[in-house]
């Protein structure tokens, strides 16, 4: 793309009143109202099926922000964004596989060659392999639950932080998706086997089964377990980034628990018999879901809300929402709001990455 080209499509100027009636923190602030009038960009990782797609669908069709769509397979995401009718004026597709630490500093060396600035960034992308026996690792040879959902999102976010200290945008903003399932002070994050990191000690060994375990806490390989660590690793790291950088960067970082939805990608990895039964339990038994279409849609406008809300701003915060969509500031598991654990994981996970 020409210098040109790409200063026509970065600096849409989104129509004032339209901004305006539907941004009211831009202007009630003086200061904010000079900032800001270009389009939007937000990076959202795994956007290529389920909540990333539907919140790339959700935000792209406003035509106030222009998604990046960082996914590890190029046609699907292609695909995906015109099977759900994202306008091509409004998406860019760019290779991204979390999987290995060379290919998130490639992409965000690709992503600052665009020219584009930074003012969202969603970590959505996810794997969980509950029926793995052994456990599979990344390029770098980090056990791939963890590995993908935590370490490979935590050097992008590392990254991209310049960028987004760098926008002018009034809604700067890093997102990285949680879960109930995380939080053991749900009847969900109850169930077995229950998220726990322990003391770090496989972590700090590197999670590759050589000379350490391959599960956080040093113990036996377990699939869904690894999962659930990892959404507490997301939760306790969107608070970390929080305490050392909002202040000095006005960026809110927060995290969300979107709902169930029962059918998406997620548990094509889970035996036939759950992928069947899953769906008509959370339906009919928890009632945290209608079905595949509404429960996505849904999700997706939750996590656009999260990124470009003006009402859901604050910093720090992981959001759910009660049975009539009403968001609320939820309460974490004592373990997802550890500080010292949050501060002791940031500093691992900074050496695994090659960033201490
Ligand atoms: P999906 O499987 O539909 O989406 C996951 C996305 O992550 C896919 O786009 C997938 O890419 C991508 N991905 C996986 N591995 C990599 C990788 N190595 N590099 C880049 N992208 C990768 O699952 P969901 O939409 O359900 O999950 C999205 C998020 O929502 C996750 O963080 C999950 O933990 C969270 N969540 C989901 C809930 C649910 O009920 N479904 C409930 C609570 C939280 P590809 O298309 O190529 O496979
Ligand atoms: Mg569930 C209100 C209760 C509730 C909710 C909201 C969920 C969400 N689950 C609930 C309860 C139960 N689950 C109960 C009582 C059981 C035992 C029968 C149960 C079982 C269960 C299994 C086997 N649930 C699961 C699994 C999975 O493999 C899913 C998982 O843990 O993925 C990590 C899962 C989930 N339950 C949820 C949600 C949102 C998930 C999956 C998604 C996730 O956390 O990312």
């Amino acid at each position: 793309m020409t210098e040109a080209e790409l200063a026509k499509r970065v600096a849409v100027v989104p129509i004032r009143a339209q901004t305006a009636a539907t941004t009211p923190a831009i202007t009630q602030s003086t200061s904010r109202q000079k900032k800001t009038l270009r389009k939007g960009n937000v990076i959202i990782t795994g956007a290529s099926s389920g909540l990333g797609l539907a919140t790339a669908k959700a935000i792209g069709e406003s035509g106030e922000w222009h998604v990046i769509m960082a996914c590890r397979d190029f046609l699907k995401a292609e695909k995906a964004a015109k099977s759900v009718g994202i306008p091509k004026e409004n998406y860019t597709v760019m290779h991204l596989d979390l999987a290995s630490l060379e290919s998130v500093r490639q992409f965000v060396d690709t992503f600052r060659r665009s020219g584009r600035p930074l003012d969202a960034l969603v970590c959505n992308a996810a794997v969980y392999l509950p029926t793995a026996k052994e456990p599979i690792f990344t390029a770098d040879g980090f056990e791939l639950s963890v590995g993908t959902n935590h370490l490979g999102h935590f050097l992008l976010s590392r990254l991209l932080l310049d960028d987004l200290k760098q926008s002018d945008h009034p809604q700067k903003r890093l997102i990285i998706v949680g879960s109930i399932t995380g939080n053991t002070n749900t009847l969900a994050g109850n169930v077995p086997p229950k998220a726990n990191l322990g003391d770090l000690r496989g972590l700090s060994g590197g999670l590759n089964s050589l000379n350490c375990s391959p599960m956080i806490d040093g113990g036996q390989f377990d699939g869904a377990k690894a999962y659930k660590d990892s959404k507490v690793c997301n939760m306790l790291t969107m608070q970390e980034f929080h305490r050392r950088f909002h202040e000095e960067t006005g960026i809110a970082f927060a995290s969300l628990y979107p709902s169930c939805i029962a059918e998406t990608g997620l548990f094509r990895n889970h035996i036939p018999l759950f992928r069947a039964l899953f769906p008509p339990f959370q339906k009919y038994i928890t009632k945290g879901y209608v079905s595949e279409a509404e429960a996505e849609a849904e999700a997706g406008k939750r996590l656009a809300q999260v990124v470009r809300d003006p009402n859901l701003g604050k910093s720090g915060v992981y959001w759910s929402w009660n049975s009539t969509s009403s968001s609320f500031e939820n309460q974490l598991s004592k373990e997802a709001s550890d500080a010292e654990k949050a501060r002791k994981l940031w500093e691992v996970s900074e050496k695994l990455v090659g960033l201490a």
